[in-house]
């Protein structure tokens, strides 16, 4: 009996495989330090699809215009010849690496030396900006530091009132409920900020329905009344926080009436929380994607932490901030070098020092290290200028996870070598030239840091599939066909991992005291271990120093921003989009798993029954919901449980149920993060819908 971490979600549940005559079953782990042996249906299932018949077990290549299976030998061949000739003709930048949030820390640190010392390219990100990116940005602003939670997840039952915003944890992180549930036991006041009813606001006292991309002016009335009704921590901010003065000046001056109008929330209800909020002795604020995947999420976060630091809630036990991380490794994987701007350790790729430190484990001069690239979706844009001519996706499905996809498919197309590297023919990898069948959860080894911080290890349980490789072997041999064999030797993850620690060494987030040894024995290490005497630091701050070279923390006045995309008389409605509790992202694993696809079989849009009677349609029927970008035809679900102004739709199918058909491409503007969860709409009757005049033609630019 074997202990895994399931792929899926940030939590990281552990359980055991359990061999039975012909087929493996799962069984949950008691003795898991987090979870204590709890577990959802997705990681249930989560060996089903990887052991399955679609488990790619051949590399493909593309030949006159058909996949066809070919010899790692062959498909190597490929791979040299073409990324030899693209960057003899255009130089190394014209190759560029596309990472995911799956892969474990070792993947990750090794996938940004391959691209930066193998090809040599600037181009490099991952899907994490899709995710994490506002909140991180927002969190390294104000702290100076980005770690997901700054307490352990058990501080939080000693939280007296928890604010969650814009976060669905009975559906994304749904193990971490009985934190939440424990707190409510032991008295705190749980408020949910949301424009749906959810499982997750069901558990709460008080719910605020917000309209959606208008959580910065909700938090300024919040602060309005923290400020005018005496809730402020004065000596705590005077102490530790610079630039509070500003946020108490601006806040003061913010008008009632103008944050009823855009928030929909009535003046009573928002200082009603903030009386909550503010008497509570230790209050604690989660936010998640709903807060971050808009035009301006960074400082949408960054509002919420103003409220945080205001109130003196950090550094305490139940006192701390939470951005609740999505995937496995979502911490990790944007703590190594996956990023355009970023190097192992949280280190700057612009900072001569940081890129000193790198270049030296590396063995390369600094001078040969590439600058700072571009963010996930900007590479897109690169692709269509003809910068980017070739792309190696490793572990991401963009064309079904990028917004306005079919400008994304118009850049694959335009490639001249789309390489993918994954378990599955995911619809990215059916566009692809050379697709290679990597590793999965129960096959490779290696660290993964949850959303609390802590750095676990996920040990194999199964050797490789026949066929396959270890996704760190096949970075490996793509280095070595390039003929890059120095810094490419390492024999298994735990070697890679001892030169991830010496590389981190230093840096913010730095791992250099932490060992497979140590965390096998200690049930994981959290980060900043800066020494193998150190424990690890499970709380940050609670020394009340912050990350900044003066020790303080940041807050800046926020000010609501006008989304840029337009409602109007065409597109009268907003979309935001989400998730569901049986699939998981893209659905390349869940919709390969029948246990979950028999539960959830199709996508659907969400909507008010007003809204239904409104637009002419029925609940059941098939609509056409059109954007700016493109339509598509879903089932309608009526239900009550969301604003007459908003409607949702899961994001886990591809090709004509793939609502990413309509979602904008604008960014923010520090994170460069996409604005999934706002786009104007509208909803018809598919068939009067195909009536019409030429409908909006899928433009692809
Ligand atoms: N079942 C399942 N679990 C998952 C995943 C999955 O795909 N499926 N994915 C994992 C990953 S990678 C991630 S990133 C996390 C995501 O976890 P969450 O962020 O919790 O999930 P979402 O459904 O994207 O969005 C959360 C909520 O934001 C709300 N929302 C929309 N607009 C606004 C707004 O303007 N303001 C506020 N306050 N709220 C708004 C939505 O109604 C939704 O209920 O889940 C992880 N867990
Ligand atoms: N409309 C809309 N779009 C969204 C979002 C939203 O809320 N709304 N959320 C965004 C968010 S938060 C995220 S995180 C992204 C995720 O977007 P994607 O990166 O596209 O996510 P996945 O579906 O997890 O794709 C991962 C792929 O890697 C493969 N894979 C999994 N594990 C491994 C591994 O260990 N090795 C290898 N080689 N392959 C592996 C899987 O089979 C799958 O094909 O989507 C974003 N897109
Ligand atoms: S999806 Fe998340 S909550 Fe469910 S078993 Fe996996 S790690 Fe645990
Ligand atoms: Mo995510």
């Amino acid at each position: 009996m074997k202990q895994t971490q399931c792929p899926y979600c940030s939590i990281q549940c552990t359980f055991h495989m359990v061999q039975e005559e012909h087929f493996y079953r799962a069984s949950p782990n008691k003795q898991d330090p987090v979870v204590h042996g709890k577990w959802c249906a997705k990681g249930m299932h989560a060996h089903v699809p990887v052991l399955g018949e679609e488990r790619l077990q051949t590399p493909l290549l593309r030949q006159k215009g058909k996949l066809v299976p070919v010899s790692w030998e062959t498909a190597l061949h490929w791979f040299q010849a073409n990324v030899r000739r693209i960057q003899q003709e255009h130089g190394k930048d014209a190759v560029g690496v596309y990472g995911g949030g799956s892969l474990t820390n070792e993947n990750a640190y090794l996938l940004g030396k391959f691209a930066r010392v193998a090809l040599g390219t600037r181009y490099i990100d991952y899907n994490g900006r899709y995710c994490m990116s506002s909140a991180a940005a927002a969190a390294n602003q104000t702290f100076g530091i980005d770690r997901g939670f700054t307490n352990p997840l058990s501080d939080l039952p000693h939280a007296q009132c928890i604010l969650l915003a814009g976060t669905n944890i009975a559906e994304c992180q749904p193990t971490l409920m009985p934190y939440l549930l424990q707190a409510k036991a032991n008295g705190a006041t749980l408020i949910t900020i949301d424009p749906r009813k959810t499982n997750t606001t069901k558990i709460a006292h008080r719910h605020l329905s917000i309209r959606p991309g208008s959580d910065a002016a909700l938090v300024n009335g919040l602060l309005k009344t923290i400020v005018e009704e005496g809730y402020v921590d004065w000596e705590f901010a005077q102490a530790h926080v610079d630039g509070y003065e500003a946020v108490v000046t601006h806040v003061r001056n913010i008008c009632w009436t103008e944050v009823e109008r855009i928030t929909g929330l009535p003046k009573e209800d928002i200082q009603q929380v903030a009386r909550t909020f503010g008497q509570a002795a230790t209050g604690f604020i989660l936010t998640a994607r709903g807060v971050e995947q808009q035009p301006n999420g960074v400082m949408n976060v960054r509002n919420y932490l103003n409220l945080l630091l205001l109130t003196g809630n950090i550094g305490k036990k139940g006192a701390g901030y939470g951005a609740v991380t999505g995937q496995g490794n979502g911490q990790g994987g944007r703590e190594h070098g996956q990023k355009a701007d970023q190097l192992p350790g949280y280190r700057h790729i612009d900072h001569p020092d940081h890129r000193r430190h790198i270049a030296d484990i590396w063995g390369i001069p600094e001078s040969e290290l590439p600058e700072k690239g571009v963010s996930a979706y900007e590479m897109f844009d690169k692709i269509l200028e003809g910068d980017i001519q070739s792309l190696i996706v490793f572990a991401s499905n963009p064309v079904v996870s990028s917004p306005h996809v079919h400008r994304v498919k118009a850049a694959l197309r335009q490639l001249k070598g789309l390489v993918v590297v994954d378990l599955f023919l995911s619809e990215t990898a059916q566009m692809a030239d050379l697709v290679l069948p990597g590793s999965s959860h129960l096959e490779d080894t290696g660290t993964i840091t949850t959303l609390e911080g802590r750095v676990t290890l996920r040990e194999a349980v199964i050797p490789s599939l026949p066929g396959t490789k270890q996704d760190w072997e096949i970075m490996q041999e793509m280095a070595h066909a390039l003929g890059k064999e120095k810094g490419f030797r390492f024999v298994n993850s735990e070697e890679i991992f001892e030169e991830l620690r010496r590389a981190s060494q230093g840096g913010v987030a730095d791992y250099s005291g932490i060992s497979y040894q140590r965390i096998r024995q200690e049930q994981g290490v959290f980060w900043p271990c800066p020494s193998e005497n150190d424990p690890g630091r499970k709380r940050l701050f609670e020394d009340r120093c912050f990350y900044h070279t003066d020790g303080k923390a940041r807050l800046v006045p926020v000010a609501h921003t006008q989304p840029q995309e337009q409602l109007d008389r065409q597109y009268p409605l907003v979309l935001t989009t989400g998730r569901i509790t049986q699939h998981y992202l893209t659905g390349v694993q869940t919709r390969r798993t029948p246990a979950l696809l028999q539960k959830a079989s199709e996508p659907f849009v969400q909507m008010h029954p007003a809204t239904a009677e409104k637009w002419g349609v029925k609940d059941g029927e098939i609509v056409r919901i059109t954007s700016r970008r493109g339509t598509v035809e879903l089932r309608v679900q009526c239900t009550d449980s969301i604003r007459e102004d908003t409607v949702f739709v899961p994001f886990h199918w591809g090709e004509e149920q793939c609502i990413n058909r309509l979602t904008s491409p604008l960014l923010d503007p520090a994170s460069r993060m996409p604005a999934f969860k706002y786009c104007a709409v509208r909803i018809e009757p598919a068939e009067a819908a195909s009536h019409k005049t030429k409908e909006l033609a899928e433009i692809s630019s």
